[in-house]
């Protein structure tokens, strides 16, 4: 897939009528993972250390006029409070200047952790802002089946969506990503 990453914006997001589809969840969750998987090839940088990710970053599927968006990971704690809440306001501004672009939006939570009380705040926030998502489960690769179960379960008493399950070390879930991504 031909793919070109545009830039890591902390203000003036690009502006044009293309579509949004964005990568949220815990630093460290496989966000960029997930998107190098997609496309293919490693345009998302994956980092050893967490909470790496200060901006918000654009890749250009130059096939299908539409952006992937990877936003800062949230939940890591090592951050002083200050950087909270600029992570916060990175956010906030995103939304705010680019709601109408987003397509949707894929929030990702580990198979084995399961959802977290950051990812639940996270889901309340875009139902709030009323914003399209679909929960993926990550690195499933490192889930047995009963974790899994018991991380959807744990999802199930308070959020009723879809759930992709994805590795992108052994490539699972791809073509159903691709075809939340492109439909
Ligand atoms: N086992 C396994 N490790 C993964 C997977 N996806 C990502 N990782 C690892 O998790 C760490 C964080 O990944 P990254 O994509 O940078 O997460 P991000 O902070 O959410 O963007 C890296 O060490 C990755 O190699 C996966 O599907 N399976
Ligand atoms: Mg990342």
């Amino acid at each position: 897939m031909r793919a070109k990453f545009i830039g890591s914006f902390t203000e003036n997001f690009p502006k044009d009528e293309k579509k949004h589809v964005v990568f949220i969840g815990r630093s460290n969750v496989g966000k960029s993972s997930l998107i190098n998987m997609i496309v293919g090839t490693n345009i998302a940088k994956v980092s050893k250390e967490p909470g790496r990710t200060r901006s918000v970053n654009f890749f250009l599927l130059e096939d299908y006029n539409l952006y992937l968006v990877d936003l800062p990971g949230y939940g890591f704690a090592k951050v002083s409070k200050a950087q909270r809440e600029r992570w916060k306001k990175l956010i906030e501004d995103y939304i705010r200047e680019c709601w109408e672009n987003i397509k949707l939006v894929f929030l990702l939570m580990d198979s084995l952790v399961g959802p977290t009380e950051l990812d639940f705040m996270a889901a309340e926030w875009l139902e709030a802002w009323k914003i399209p998502y679909l929960v993926v489960f990550t690195k499933s690769d490192k889930a047995s089946q009963k974790d899994i179960s018991l991380s959807l379960s744990k999802l199930r008493e308070k959020i009723d969506s879809h759930v992709i399950l994805t590795s992108s070390k052994e490539g699972r879930g791809k073509k159903e990503l691709l075809k939340y991504v492109l439909s």
